[in-house]
């Protein structure tokens, strides 16, 4: 029985309202809060000297000269931070790193001292003074060159360390596999190098750090996407006690996974104020930050696919090798050296497959993992579509037509995947379908064949893959041994309001909206009467930050599971102030009612003001709770894009017609927000598959190490996007809701380059490598050749 007062979930901001963005209030005003907008008093500021070369030994550094320069106060190098056992530092990939080099530097751009000064500039010029005397050695740029026997050997700090191996692993069943192929009518190969690609946040890295000897406590405001993780390395790394360590993330200027790893700007920058005793800031520049912090991707699959003649896929095979940098230094789940890259496939049922990988230490800057990616996901989906695009190709099926065939159905679920995950819900079929109806799939072929007919070259690119996001469950996700849960803390004040706070980190997702829906959703409280605060470390309860799109599957799990706690506590509230027992209460948004009498009820509000002030003999007062959250498992989402472009043969340039996106992420919290986040995916993927170009010289310099080669889209060469839903709900998550955030960026590209190619299809090109500059897809169209892009083996 429900009351005619009942409110308007929509209305009061709840679950499924599109509600604006409250953090934009003061974004758009220009009034969020950065870390370079930090300022305490006495606050000194650092620079880092970075090395020109990317292999060399280090025969002497002078700072005299920087010593010299008036409003220096500190020149640090690596050997004084030797002194403190801080010249290295572990990574959250159980390696080592370099703080500051003392041996060798290993990668252009490497941090090799740094000075503060009373302002920016003169601790600038104070680097410039600074006379290192390096010994050039070879450098390597690809897995190729470092797997060579002859190879130099890049971490000869690593007792034992004899090769450039940094890890190799494997999964499934090899002999299974084998005999796939053995059966197999048709056998589709791919080789493909999907290249280093950079995050690029607006907002560079940085820190504020301050030190204080008085009281011993150790500040940081720094762009962290994972504060709770920060405060436990900077324990471990500085040997400094965790409760005297307080890391605030304030607004972050975007993140996209390049503010989740521990760099040594950070450390240099907390070990200074520590030296010092004065607050200390350190803010990158745009340079710095393309050159030496954590890439993307970088990597080298060969792989096939075991076909029968009807289209079916017998099994899966594929190698893969990592370009992880210098340093080893990823942030992910320990137990998968390669992140999730046994996802690949996930969508698709294939009985059986094997995957090898090997990782290979660069002279190239630490990373591989971050942007966008679900550790790695990004490069497992984007190959996965590839070769399945190759495969239909070479059976002579339709691509469509080929996925329908072997997409998981619906009826299959819960699905276990040859590579061991259980993949629990989705409509993939469907998806496909509304896709296909969007983009009127059958015209577009006829349209393509009359254009070819003028030598007009039109394309069109599928790609349909569901991703895991949403690490962990504790049993097997964990980072430097914490296991991956996330919480919530939620306090209702007397008159109703309440202040959220969470262990995820926005970093412009929307979760000072979405939170607040949530909690509207589950109590019935308007949205606008709930804060939501993220980020510092000393007052948000424990979690693991956000990245792999985890905040909602894990953190916004534990938002419902902390206002159910408060309102099993408000029942009995209202039990209390209507009294009668606690079974004869009702429940509906926003309100308590007897079961009886419906008209007699008291509101959510109410109930809070009686926790403080009228409470039942024998109560504990408040209205506060926590929650932690495990989940049973990832969540998967699912997408299907497809693209139609126009390749002009004279020149190689491509201009994209349409894009449809069909996302299912379970139940929708913010529609808009959703839809913000696919927007923004998909404009990556388009950047990556089209115009994002940095690579290495065979010396080892970074060739497009600034933002007038590495370019970042403008809404004017950005095409638009045509949207579509549907919802299958995640059956264990409190709201059936899966993570959305990477999605587009992880489906995307395939999409692009499947569609270049197809409208390549009459010439024998089977691979163009990303991004797909006109130059290689003129290329690839008079040389009917495939076009790498993989950084130049050294002769
Ligand atoms: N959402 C929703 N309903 C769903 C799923 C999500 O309303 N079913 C909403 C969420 O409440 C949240 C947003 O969509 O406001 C994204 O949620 P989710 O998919 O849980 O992803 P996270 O919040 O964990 O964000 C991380 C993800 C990652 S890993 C990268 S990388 C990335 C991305 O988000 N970085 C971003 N999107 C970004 N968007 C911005 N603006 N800036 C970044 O740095
Ligand atoms: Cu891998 S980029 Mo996001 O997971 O922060």
């Amino acid at each position: 029985m429900t009351n005619p007062s009942q409110l308007d979930e929509i209305g009061i901001g709840g679950l499924g309202a599109s509600r604006k963005r409250v953090e934009d209030a003061r974004f758009i005003r220009g009034r969020g809060n950065y870390v370079d907008d930090i300022t305490l008093p006495g606050m000194l500021h650092m620079e880092i000297l970075r090395s020109p070369v990317a292999h060399a030994r280090i025969k002497s550094i002078d700072t005299s000269k920087a010593w010299e320069i008036p409003g220096v106060r500190l020149v640090l190098t690596g050997e004084m931070a030797a002194q403190r056992n801080l010249a290295w530092m572990p990574t959250l990939s159980y390696d080592t790193q370099a703080v500051l080099a003392t041996d060798k530097v290993r990668f252009q751009g490497q941090e090799v001292a740094c000075v503060v000064a009373d302002d920016p500039y003169t601790a600038k010029d104070g680097c410039e003074a600074i006379v290192v005397e390096y010994e050039p050695l070879p450098a390597i740029v690809n897995p190729r060159q470092a797997h060579a026997p002859d190879a130099p050997i890049i971490r000869d700090d690593k007792e034992g360390q004899t090769d450039n191996t940094c890890y190799a692993w494997e999964v499934g069943d090899k002999a299974a596999t084998d005999r796939a192929f053995e059966q197999a009518d048709v056998v589709s190969k791919l080789s493909l190098h999907y290249p280093r690609s950079h995050p690029s946040p607006i907002e560079n890295c940085g820190a504020v750090a301050s030190y204080d000897p008085a009281t011993e406590k150790l500040t940081v405001y720094m762009t962290t996407q994972a504060p709770h993780i920060i405060r436990a390395a900077v324990a471990l790394v500085a040997e400094l006690p965790e409760h005297m360590i307080r890391i605030v993330s304030p607004d972050i200027g975007g993140g996209f996974g390049n503010k989740v790893p521990v760099y040594p700007g950070y450390v240099c920058a907390i070990l200074c104020s520590i030296l010092l005793g004065t607050p200390v800031k350190w803010i990158e520049d745009k340079s710095g930050n393309l050159i030496s912090t954590g890439f993307a991707r970088d990597m080298y699959f060969d792989g096939e696919l075991a076909l029968r003649r009807d289209g079916r896929i017998l099994g899966v095979r594929f190698h893969a090798d990592t370009d992880q940098g210098a340093f080893f230094s990823d942030a992910q789940p320990s137990k998968f050296k390669i992140g999730l890259v046994h996802s690949a496939f996930a969508c698709y049922d294939i009985p059986t497959g094997h995957i090898t990988a090997r990782g290979a230490y660069t002279n190239k800057a630490p990373g591989g993992v971050a942007y966008r990616c679900s550790f790695r996901v990004t490069e497992a989906m984007f190959f996965q579509e590839r070769i399945i695009a190759a495969a239909a190709a070479d059976l002579g099926m339709d691509p469509a037509e080929f996925r329908r065939i072997n997409l998981v159905r619906d009826d299959q679920f819960p699905y276990r995947t040859p590579f061991g995950f259980l993949t629990d819900s989705g409509q993939y079929q469907k998806c496909l379908d509304i896709g296909l109806a969007a983009i009127d799939y059958e015209q577009f072929l006829r349209e393509k064949e009359e254009a070819a007919k003028h030598g007009r070259l039109l394309g069109i690119g599928i790609s349909t893959m569901t991703e895991p996001l949403g690490a962990g469950n504790s049993r097997e996700y964990d980072i430097l041994g914490i296991k991956m849960f996330d919480s919530a803390e939620l306090r209702v004040h007397p008159t109703g309001k309440a202040i959220l706070r969470t262990g995820a980190k926005t970093q412009g997702q929307g979760h000072e909206t979405t939170w607040a829906q949530i909690v509207a959703h589950e109590l019935g409280i308007p949205a606008a009467d709930v804060v939501v605060e993220e980020g510092d470390t000393d007052t948000a309860p424990f979690g693991m930050g956000t990245y792999a799109s985890r905040s909602t599957p894990v953190a916004g799990a534990a938002v419902a599971m902390v206002a159910r706690k408060i309102r099993a506590k408000a029942r009995k509230l209202a039990a209390h102030l209507l009294e009668v027992s606690e079974e004869d209460v009702e429940w509906e948004l926003g309100r308590f009612y007897i079961r009886s009498a419906p008209d007699r009820g008291v509101s959510i509000q109410e109930c809070a003001a009686a926790a403080y002030g009228n409470m039942p003999d024998g109560m504990e007062p408040g209205l506060e709770n926590n929650a932690y959250y495990d989940p049973p498992n990832l969540t998967w989402p699912f997408a299907c894009y497809i693209v139609t472009v126009e390749v002009d043969p004279e020149s190689g340039v491509w201009d994209v017609l349409r894009v449809v996106a069909v996302d299912d992420c379970g139940v929708r919290i913010n529609p808009m927000i959703v839809e913000g986040q696919i927007m923004g995916g998909l404009t990556e993927a388009y950047a990556m598959s089209n115009m994002q170009f940095i690579t290495f010289d065979a010396d080892g310099n970074c060739v497009g190490s600034n933002y007038m080669d590495y370019l970042l889209p403008t809404a004017w060469e950005t095409p638009g996007f045509e949207l579509h839903e549907v919802v299958t709900p995640c059956p264990h998550h409190p709201l059936g809701a899966k993570g959305v955030g990477e999605c587009a960026a992880v489906g995307g590209p395939a999409a692009f380059v499947n569609a270049v190619l197809d409208a390549l299809s009459d010439t024998g090109v089977r691979n163009i490598d990303m991004p797909l500059l006109p130059d290689r897809v003129w290329e690839a169209i008079n040389s009917g050749q495939n076009v790498s892009g993989a950084p130049p083996v050294r002769s």
